[in-house]
């Protein structure tokens, strides 16, 4: 097989980069180890920004994100028994939108499939090559047989484990890391979301989340050390524990039911340096990972894709190469700043077991001044709802 851009990794880079692609007239094969099905069991993000949001418009996959998703002008914190509302869309003009990757992967997969894009799903041992010469190739295996998919360049949108960053270690590859002593255990339910926003609690047991998938189905985060196993966690025992870490209000308010899904995810900070080695550039998880607590995982892959696309399609329509050359530096500057906001909110938020009492007050002190800055709300405003491309 031939194509222009082979793309490997189905997820949301991966899609979006495909369709924006395919759009512009530029061939492209999509290969991933898994299959649709499995993708989309995956439960991960729910906040897009709205670089995002405008992204899979360009796409031509918006149309049931416009209506279904929930346009949320604001959050809250919830510290000490009280809360204070972020009030994003008075602050910068800006809201966000509250609708679940699960969702966005699903739209972009039957968009891709109605438009005849070519996805090789259950490709096992995908392997990039020959990517620091002309002719990049990619190679998998599927019923017994070793394919080729010869291109012109490889999008690496393989996520934290896949082939791609893993091809160029050792080839100047640095990375940074710092893993986090704590995991979310996240439940999904089919229960009214206990508010309208979403709440970030900072509790003395620790961090727990109320977010949101719909207005019938919501998304609940706790805090949990590491050792914690899911099997541990009976429903019963996750809403007895988030009650316990929200203010006594909005306790009382939370419906609780049977779990769809319950799973718990560890928390890292990761990037990796360059982005882009010869004709293999790595976008999305595969070249970075957030802790959750800044909703920046999934809208850091949407601004690396905005680069990414802009720099393929120049080079095809301009021959410039400017943009591709420049990729790798214009992303990175973003990602770090999305690194540093997601790193501050998990600081902010999360109970540290090293910290202690004093830890604790520090960041109920901050969490204080925040409530009485406007300058300090605004800030955190102006990361949440995400900053320019
Ligand atoms: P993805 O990991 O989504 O997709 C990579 C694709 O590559 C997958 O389909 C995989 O099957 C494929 N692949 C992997 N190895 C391969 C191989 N060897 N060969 C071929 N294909 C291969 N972000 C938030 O903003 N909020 C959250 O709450 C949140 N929760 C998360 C929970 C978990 C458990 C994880 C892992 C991530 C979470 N994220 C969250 C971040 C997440 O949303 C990512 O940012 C988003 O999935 C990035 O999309 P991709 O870059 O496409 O990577
Ligand atoms: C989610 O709904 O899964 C979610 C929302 C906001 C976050 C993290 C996860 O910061």
């Amino acid at each position: 097989m031939r194509t222009q851009v082979a793309i490997i990794g189905s997820g949301p880079s991966g899609l979006l980069l495909g369709q924006l692609l395919s759009h512009a007239g530029i061939d492209n094969i999509i290969v991933d180890r898994v299959d649709r099905e499995y993708i989309l069991g995956r439960i991960r993000a729910g906040v897009l920004e709205a670089g995002m949001v405008g992204m899979l418009d360009e796409a031509g996959a918006g149309k049931r994100m416009h209506e279904e998703g929930l346009v949320h002008d604001g959050f809250s914190l919830a510290f000490a028994g009280g809360h204070q509302r972020i009030d994003l869309q008075g602050l910068t003009g800006k809201s966000v939108m509250v609708y679940g990757q699960t969702e966005v992967t699903r739209d972009l997969m039957d968009k891709r499939a109605h438009e005849g894009g070519v996805t090789i799903y259950n490709a096992a041992n995908v392997t990039p090559h020959d990517f620091e010469g002309d002719a990049p190739y990619v190679t998998y295996e599927k019923d017994g047989t070793t394919h080729r998919i010869d291109c012109d360049f490889i999008a690496g949108c393989d996520g934290y484990h896949g082939p791609s960053r893993a091809a160029v270690e050792g080839r100047g590859l640095k990375t940074y890391e710092k893993v986090y002593p704590f995991g979310w255990l996240g439940l999904l339910a089919d229960v009214p979301p206990v508010h309208h926003e979403l709440i970030y609690a900072n509790h003395e047991r620790g961090f727990a989340l109320c977010s949101q998938r719909s207005n019938t189905r919501s998304r609940y985060y706790v805090q949990v050390p590491l050792s914690d196993k899911v099997e541990q966690w009976s429903d019963e025992a996750f809403w007895d524990e988030i009650r316990r870490r929200l203010p006594h209000p909005v306790a009382e308010a939370m419906t609780t039911g049977p779990s769809l899904e319950k799973s718990i995810a560890p928390l890292r900070s990761f990037v990796a340096e360059p982005l882009r080695f010869g004709r293999l550039f790595l976008a999305g998880d595969a070249g970075h990972i957030v802790p959750p607590t800044g909703a920046k995982g999934l809208n850091l892959a949407a601004s690396d894709i905005r680069y990414l696309f802009d720099g393929l399609r120049d080079y095809y329509s301009d021959h410039s190469s400017a943009g591709i050359d420049g990729y790798s530096a214009r992303a990175l500057a973003r990602i770090w700043k999305a690194e540093r906001f997601s790193w501050s909110m998990t600081m902010l938020m999360h109970r540290f077991p090293d910290e202690g009492d004093f830890g604790q007050k520090v960041q109920e002190a901050e969490l204080d001044f925040l409530s009485s800055s406007t300058a300090a709300q605004t800030a955190m405003a102006e990361n949440y709802v995400g900053l320019p491309y």
